[in-house]
């Protein structure tokens, strides 16, 4: 066996495991404020994905976690992302308006 053919013997029981590799890509997931409020949250959401904040409204608003895992301010019209560092509930609300809120469900 040479060298070549011993490393695709070795690699291939990873490389075929599709579900693994799915599974590890991070996704972008975006989530849009309008009308005075955050739509509903994506589904989905495992931890290492972006959210994407798209402030479509004519209000500045922020993206604030209750836990502190982040605290965007977005002017109108502004976009920006943070990253899901780790599993669980992440109740969020903006810091101007608190009767805006939501939360996103995180999985490992
Ligand atoms: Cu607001």
């Amino acid at each position: 066996m040479d060298w070549n053919r011993r490393a695709f013997f070795f690699a291939a029981p990873f490389s075929f495991s599709g579900a693994n590799l799915a599974r590890a890509k991070p996704k972008a997931h975006f989530l849009r404020i309008s009308a005075m409020a955050f739509e509903p949250p994506p589904a989905g959401l495992r931890v290492g994905d972006e959210i994407e904040w798209i402030n479509s409204d004519g209000f500045r608003h922020t993206a604030t976690a209750r836990n502190g895992d982040f605290d965007l301010d977005l002017m109108p019209g502004r976009r920006g992302r943070t990253v899901l560092h780790r599993p669980g509930a992440i109740d969020f609300y903006c810091r101007y308006h608190p009767s805006m809120r939501g939360r996103l469900d995180v999985r490992g």
